[in-house]
């Protein structure tokens, strides 16, 4: 694939998946993430195990300057992005809704829709000037229905179907594509970060359950990536075997 990628959230999990695979496909890749150093030591493994075309941006995606400025560094010849993987996003806490914490509240709302969305509006008008770019948003299971102690995570990736849709519409006379991959169970540190840091209640999720892992993930966002162009892969609802709904697992 010789196609320029930018991943967000691409220091762990689904992003790391989707770096790995991409790259593996020969995909110049645009790591970004907080942590520079977890992003330079992805880099170097791209670089030995598939001789991957990378660079890293550590910035924060809720910060809008810093993804602006960042963007409008790099050098030209990453400039122009072929694919935007807006992956970065988490849940904080499982309380309920009339007694969660507002401040928790602004990070999962400021991090999953609206650096999303200023990331979206950043990147697509290039790929509309150049009639050429797709748009892979990570959503969730959690978007298509609410379950206990989820409220404002399901509500933000109900965002981003909605955000995704809009954007598909908006962008229907154009060769631009969007997808909205909703994964259920996906084993990474998503549940750590949920349950805030409590890794023994974080494994529990996965007990009993052969639960997906990022590469999966990366495996559907590059079957969406490399479809013919006259091929949209909208939206790919994507879960465990023994999973049917976001609540509904059987555990052996
Ligand atoms: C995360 C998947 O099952 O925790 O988006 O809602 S789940």
């Amino acid at each position: 694939m010789n196609k320029t990628v930018l991943i967000t959230g691409a220091s762990s999990g689904i992003g790391a998946g989707c770096a790995r695979k991409f790259a593996s496909q020969g995909a110049h890749v645009i790591l970004n993430a907080r942590s520079t150093d977890k992003l330079e030591s992805l880099a170097g493994e791209l670089k030995s195990e598939y001789n991957a075309d990378c660079i890293v941006v550590p910035f924060d995606v809720c910060d809008r300057k810093a993804a602006a400025d960042a963007l409008e560094a790099l050098p030209a010849e990453w400039k122009s992005i072929d694919i935007l993987i807006n992956n970065a996003g988490l849940a904080v806490g499982v309380d309920k809704e009339h007694e969660g914490n507002i401040d928790e509240w602004d990070i999962v709302i400021d991090t999953n829709i609206k650096a999303l969305l200023s990331m979206t509006r950043l990147i697509v008008p290039g790929m509309v000037e150049r009639g050429c770019g797709h748009i892979i948003n990570i959503g969730s299971i959690a978007g298509d229905a609410a379950y206990p102690g989820g409220s404002v995570y399901c509500a933000t990736k109900a965002a981003v179907k909605a955000l995704s849709d809009g954007l598909r519409i908006d962008l229907v006379d154009t060769p631009v594509r969007v997808t909205n991959i909703k994964p259920g169970l996906v084993e990474t540190n998503f549940s750590v970060v949920r349950f805030r840091g409590d890794k023994e209640r974080a494994d529990n999720v996965y007990k009993g359950i052969k639960a997906l892992t990022g590469d999966d993930i990366a495996e559907v966002a590059y079957f969406a990536a490399s479809a013919p162009e006259h091929m949209q892969v909208a939206e790919i609802l994507v879960m465990p075997t023994n999973q049917a709904t976001g609540t509904i697992v059987s555990r052996k």
